[in-house]
């Protein structure tokens, strides 16, 4: 074996087991070193439901690997967004133009399963219970951990760190060299709740939707699980005047916040006080990286390089983009330090536009969503869409529902935002708006995509 096809990974999660299957399929040696236990062994930590939001962006990883028709399979339809609105009453916002634009709700440890069996099938040989603790930079040696702490020391060629939102990995490359890293904390965290199962067996509310309860400042969301349940989060700033996780610190208020906020979530959450109290409360940071590489022998990826806000749906179809691209880079260049290095070139900017836009995503989400002007933009939008197909995009469509590059998805949102701002400025329905006018704006201002 030529020392430029071994290639070491680190993080055998999401975007780890599937980068891991592609390379192998390439005809690379990977070897890959996770922190935790096998779950086909010993069953997952916590045990409890989380689904993630699947877009076209990873099911077009999955089909490169060919388990898109196996998580499919496995995955339940969201058509749009269901708006709960405080005043109650709800309104089924669509996400696409046809029935083909949906994105989806998967299992996230099934799919891990999946993913591990893939990886090995594809001849990759993982490691459980192989933690990285550090690097020998000089020696070229990781030096990994198990669950007894006892430690040993394993050559490499070349590492991939897909090890997270907290990654090790790049801990020791900042060690080693100024990454540049700057880490955003949103300021608001995130809380798991479960609507169970209805009396019947069915599930208590639409199933084909991600459910929304903005609230202004904060909000609740629901994504269906194939097992009938819901997977609820709230998602609330974490200190300062009420509400914040900080003044709901006891039964009472926790119970007065959903009564007066999410009445309907008392009923569809029974076990509410135990899921809120039991649950830790998760972190929201965008962390951002000036450099995803040491000297041509190391490189992150995923959550590893660009930890993001969950708002729109897309850190691990953005990751499973990621392992898409490596594999493509390591196939046109021979070098693997030169693939890391285009690699890099090309992903930066458009991780770095999807954490922007993630961020911005909240705002829509919890304040937008149900404002008269944001639904008469958003109606011109979608009008704009159908008499431009393939020209005037809403940014969300090609967020969710192609491979448009981020950083061209974010530039085109801005003009295209400007010019549904300005064509309703004064309109209050959609009669009113000028398209001849606008077309001529779209024909100066847009540019073919
Ligand atoms: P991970 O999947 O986190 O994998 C990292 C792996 O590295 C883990 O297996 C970990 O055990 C291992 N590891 C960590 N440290 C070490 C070490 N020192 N040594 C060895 N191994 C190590 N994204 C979406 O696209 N849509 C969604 O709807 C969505 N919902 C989400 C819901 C929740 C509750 C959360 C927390 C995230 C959600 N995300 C979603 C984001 C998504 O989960 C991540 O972006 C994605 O998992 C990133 O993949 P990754 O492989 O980079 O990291
Ligand atoms: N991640 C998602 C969207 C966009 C929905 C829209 C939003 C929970 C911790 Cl908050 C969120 C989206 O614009 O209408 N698509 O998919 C997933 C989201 O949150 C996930 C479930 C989450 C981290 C907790």
């Amino acid at each position: 074996m030529r020392t430029d096809r071994r290639l070491t990974l680190i993080g055998a999660g999401l975007a780890g087991s599937l980068l891991a299957t592609l390379l192998c399929r390439r005809g690379y040696d990977v070897e890959v070193f996770e922190r935790r236990g096998d779950p086909r062994i010993r069953g997952y930590a916590g045990g409890r439901s989380i689904n993630l939001a699947l877009a076209e962006r990873g099911l077009n990883a999955l089909r490169a690997a060919e388990l898109e028709q196996e998580v499919l399979a496995q995955s339940i339809v969201m058509r749009g967004r269901m708006v709960h609105f405080a005043e109650g009453g709800t309104q089924l916002q669509p996400y696409g133009l046809n029935e083909r634009e949906v994105i989806r709700s998967v299992h996230r440890a099934r799919l891990n399963l999946a993913l591990l069996d893939a990886a090995e099938r594809a001849g990759a040989r993982i490691h459980f219970e192989q933690g990285l603790d550090d690097v020998d930079w000089s020696d070229r040696l990781i030096v990994l951990r198990d669950a007894d702490g006892i430690e040993r020391r394993h050559a490499f060629d070349h590492l991939i760190g897909c090890d997270g939102a907290g990654s090790r990995l790049r801990e020791s490359m900042q060690r080693e060299v100024e990454l540049g890293m700057r880490v955003e904390p949103l300021g608001h965290g995130y809380k798991e709740l479960e609507i169970p199962p209805s009396a019947e067996g069915g599930f208590r509310i639409e199933p084909n939707a991600l459910h929304i309860w903005p609230r202004g400042d904060f909000m609740c969301i629901a994504l269906p699980n194939t097992e009938h349940t819901f997977t609820v989060t709230l998602f609330l700033r974490h200190d300062g005047a009420d509400p914040s996780f900080a003044t709901l610190a006891d039964t009472k208020s926790v119970e007065g916040f959903f009564e007066r906020y999410f009445a309907d979530m008392r009923e569809l959450v029974p076990d509410l006080l135990a899921d809120f109290s039991g649950h830790p409360t998760g972190e929201l940071i965008t962390t951002r990286l000036d450099r995803w590489q040491l000297d041509r022998r190391a490189v992150l990826l995923g959550d590893a390089a660009h930890p993001m806000v969950p708002f729109h749906g897309q850190g691990m179809n953005c990751a499973f983009e990621d392992c898409v691209a490596m594999e493509r880079a390591l196939s046109e260049y021979g070098d693997v330090g030169d693939a890391f290095e285009a690699f890099f070139t090309e992903r930066h900017a458009n991780a770095d536009a999807i954490q922007t836009m993630a961020v911005e995503n909240y705002y829509e989400m919890r304040d937008r969503v149900d404002d008269a002007d944001y639904l008469l933009q958003r109606e011109l939008e979608r009008l704009l869409a159908r008499r431009h197909p393939g020209w005037f995009v809403p940014r969300y469509s090609m967020v969710s529902f192609t491979s448009v590059p981020y950083a061209l998805a974010f530039s085109r949102g801005i003009i295209q935002r400007e010019l549904l701002i300005e064509a309703t400025r004064g309109c209050s329905a959609i009669e009113d708006v000028d398209l001849v006018a606008l077309d001529r704006r779209i024909e100066a201002r847009l540019p073919r995509l």
